[in-house]
């Protein structure tokens, strides 16, 4: 399916620096050195429902992820997919009496219309969960034909067990995986499984259900984890440098995916770095779609509000961490845009080559994204205290600001 527009990102002087970042799999920074083309897998919604601010968070982490590259000279190879189909989605549609490709087709659009008014770099591909199902039905067959996967009533499921590296991306033990899977979309109740984690990799058709052919596998519909590791491995392919999303992916959906990888390939890990953005809470709860705490981005544009305090709102916290959006987030967010508008509207100022530096700096530094916010902060007090007489500074700011955070001054 097709994207959205990408903004431009100007060219700064002088070169930016490698991007250290944590990775979940081995619990500690490293410093990432792609070649002339970093490849970027993130995962996308699963479009039921509009984009909120926790999703905008956690794109808005992979988005300086490719601005940090940008800014090396490298190329970014980003592919983003959307689960287009699947039990959450399906649910909705039935509850709201939708046709649930509408639904995917209506929310899918908001969140391009959202992505593109925050400024986030659109991926290369943009590729459905529908649209993948011929890549992904032989991948299964070959997870069965090697003995990883496993029929139970129709359905193919993958056994963990043939993965030696399982369990290696989320570092999680057995009882809290257990936990995770019955929360998130996995069935470790259902009887007959090999074991209690294994992930269903092919559904068997339900009947008032969308299905495919699936060729030996019979009709039925995509498993989540196979959908992402089809799209990943078909586009990138294996040890691309970072897969992306929010913490609540680490397991299973990341775990699991690495697992197949590993099978299918005989390689580990599929991604150089796990990286994962933490959560968004509103009163005191993780914002989700099945909770409906939810604050949406096209809401907030529809109240006026413009997307650069949005984004910057987003910025004013490290990606790692959870954290709760507030009136109060937004107002200073407001606030310092209109501080930052003012500085760089005037004719010259106080040079500023070496902010551009600091917030390479912060950034390259695990997206130190509230570092960097801080460091422009620096430089507009002392720009709105002073009359510097650098006429090229306002503009430099502007770009610095523009290519590296995505904020439109
Ligand atoms: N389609 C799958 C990924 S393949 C999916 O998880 N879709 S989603 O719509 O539920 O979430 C999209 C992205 O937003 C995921 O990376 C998820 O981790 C992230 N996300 C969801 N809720 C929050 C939240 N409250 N705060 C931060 N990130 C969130
Ligand atoms: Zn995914």
């Amino acid at each position: 399916m097709h994207a959205w527009p990408a903004s431009e990102v100007p060219a700064l002087p002088g070169k930016g620096r490698d991007l250290q970042i944590h990775d979940t799999a081995t619990q500690g920074t490293i410093t990432l050195a792609p070649g002339p083309v970093a490849r970027i897998y993130v995962c996308g919604i699963t479009p039921y429902d509009a984009t909120h601010i926790g999703h905008a968070a956690t794109y808005n982490a992979f988005d300086l992820v490719q601005r940090v590259w940008l800014d090396t000279k490298r190329q970014v190879h980003y592919v983003q997919n959307v689960t287009d189909v699947d039990d959450p989605l399906l649910e909705r549609a039935l509850r709201d009496n939708l046709d649930w490709t509408e639904l995917a087709e209506r929310e899918t659009a908001l969140f391009r219309e959202d992505m593109t008014a925050l400024r986030m770099l659109p991926p290369q591909q943009y590729i459905g969960a529908v649209e993948a199902i011929p890549g992904i039905v032989p991948l299964v067959e070959r997870l069965r034909d090697a003995g990883a996967a496993y029929e139970l009533d129709g359905d193919i499921y993958f056994s963990v067990e043939s993965d030696a590296n399982f369990g290696k991306v989320s570092n999680l033990d057995a009882e809290a995986m257990r936990l995770l899977s019955a929360e998130r979309g996995g069935d470790p109740e259902r009887p007959g499984k090999k074991n209690p984690l294994d992930p269903m990799l092919w559904m068997a058709a339900r009947p008032g259900e969308p299905s495919w052919e699936g060729a030996s596998l019979g009709r039925g519909r995509p498993g989540w984890h196979i959908e992402c590791v089809a799209i990943a491995l078909d586009h990138l392919g294996m040890g691309f440098d970072i897969q992306g999303g929010g913490s609540d992916l680490a397991f299973p959906h990341h775990e699991m995916g690495a697992s197949h990888a590993q099978v299918l390939t005989g390689e580990f890990p599929m991604a150089k770095a796990y990286v994962h953005a933490g959560m968004v809470a509103l009163h005191g709860e993780k914002m989700s779609k099945s909770k409906g705490n939810l604050v949406f981005v096209s809401a907030l544009r529809r109240a006026g509000v413009d997307p650069a305090a949005i984004r910057l709102a987003l910025l004013s916290h490290h990606y790692r961490a959870d954290w709760e959006w507030t009136d109060e987030v937004l107002e200073q967010a407001v606030a310092r845009l209109e501080r930052w508008r003012a500085a760089v509207s005037r004719p010259d100022g106080l040079p500023a080559d070496a902010l551009v530096e600091e917030v390479r700096e912060a950034l390259a530094n695990d997206l130190d994204a509230p570092a960097a916010l801080a460091a422009v902060d620096r430089w507009v007090d002392a720009q709105n205290a002073s009359d510097g007489d650098d006429e090229s500074a306002p503009g430099l700011v502007s770009r610095t600001v523009d290519a590296l955070l995505g904020v439109a001054l």
